[in-house]
């Protein structure tokens, strides 16, 4: 079995199928779509036993008849995809075993950006991304760019606070009619700093060095004014761009930079928490909306279940990360944070970012900053 569904995954990985909701038996023999991106080794765990132990589970129970195959760049042990294990035992067990998700990780349905695209259009069921790709995807959505702000949040519970408010559902409402509804905010995480040169304590360490940012703009004004040079690339082209020198440092949660086995090959983590990074749980439109009322219930508590697993799973790993690091002798520095935010005050200001001021306002009120 195990094998199997190893196969499965190995054979459709980079093919993406539309599974509608009707009973299409099990996804091996699903049609294909969407390309594999050329990252998917790199991004990922790379490391077999971890892609074994993590593929054992990922496909649904096989006698599912709704089928929805969902995407993610994260590794099989890694905080996104065991949360959407969570969401799929909770999907069979409330659908009575008709529904489930088989969850396709490490880039093989492609980068964020390409998966919003396909699940926009049809071709890919479901994704979980971070919010990189967001800003950029349509205009109804270029408003949360506001959320990708350095320092927004001083930690998770503000987060959710606002994320699970009548402004979080606002901004999730904002997709309607782009093709993909937006279900929830799941968490990535507060984004730190990898290189592989030096410990860097302030912005003036930072100074000339080519960071990968994720593909967003307020992202890249950021690395700016802290005196880097930004270079925005889809997470699996990461492991080459820093092996060639293409770039010399990263940023991600610590719960990535572990379980994506970043820190094999960055030796330095710097704790500057600069951004908070939610992640969105999105559907296709079209297959979302031919749900049954029983199937959308059962897809709905599952989501939410899956949410909160998710949010959990995610602290946990991020509460033994830096011990587990450290004990591969990674690099970590504490770094005065009130410096960093003092030299990112000026993207606040920058109009070319499209910050939409009355949503700042809102989150604001609720996190009190
Ligand atoms: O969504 O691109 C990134 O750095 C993201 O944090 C990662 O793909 C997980």
């Amino acid at each position: 079995m195990k094998m199997k569904r190893i196969a499965a995954i190995l054979l459709t990985a980079g093919m993406a199928m539309n599974l509608v909701a009707c009973g299409s038996g099990s996804s091996n023999d699903a049609p294909a779509t969407s390309g594999n991106d050329a990252g998917t080794e790199a991004a990922g765990s790379g490391d077999e036993e971890a892609a074994d132990e993590g593929s054992d589970n990922l496909l649904g129970s096989e006698s599912a008849t709704v089928r929805l195959k969902v995407g993610t760049t994260t590794a099989p042990d890694g905080h996104y995809v065991l949360g959407l294990v969570e969401m799929q035992k909770a999907l069979e067990e409330y659908s009575g075993g008709e529904m489930t998700l088989d969850i396709y990780p490490n880039n093989a349905l492609g980068g964020e950006s390409d998966m919003m695209d396909a699940v926009s259009m049809g071709t890919q069921d479901m994704v979980l991304s971070s919010t990189g790709p967001i800003p950029s995807f349509s205009s109804a959505t270029s408003n949360w760019s506001t959320l990708d702000l350095p320092y927004l949040f001083e930690n998770e519970e503000q987060a959710y606070a606002v994320f699970d408010s009548e402004v979080g559902q606002a901004l999730l409402d904002e997709f309607e009619g782009t093709g993909i509804k937006a279900v929830g905010f799941w968490e990535n995480g507060f984004r730190e700093l990898t290189n592989n040169s030096k410990a860097i304590a302030t912005p003036e360490d930072l100074s000339g060095m080519k960071i990968r940012t994720m593909e967003n703009a307020v992202h890249m004004a950021t690395y700016t004014a802290l005196g880097a040079t930004p270079t925005a690339m889809a997470w699996g082209e990461i492991f080459s761009a820093l092996q060639q020198g293409t770039v010399d440092g990263q940023e991600n949660p610590l719960a990535i930079i572990l379980t994506a086995k970043v820190y094999e090959v960055q030796q330095h983590v710097s704790m500057i928490d600069l951004f908070y990074s939610p992640c969105v749980l999105m559907i296709s439109e079209d297959v979302y909306n031919g749900f049954t009322d029983e199937q959308r219930e059962a897809f709905d508590k599952a989501a939410e279940d899956g949410k909160t697993a998710e949010r959990r799973i995610s602290q946990d790993i991020k509460n033994s990360a830096r011990e587990a690091m450290e004990a591969e002798g990674v690099t970590f520095t504490d770094v005065d944070k009130d410096v960093w935010v003092e030299a990112v005050q000026s993207v606040y200001s920058d109009t070319s970012l499209g910050i939409d001021e009355e949503l700042l306002g809102k989150i604001r009120e609720i996190t009190g900053n």
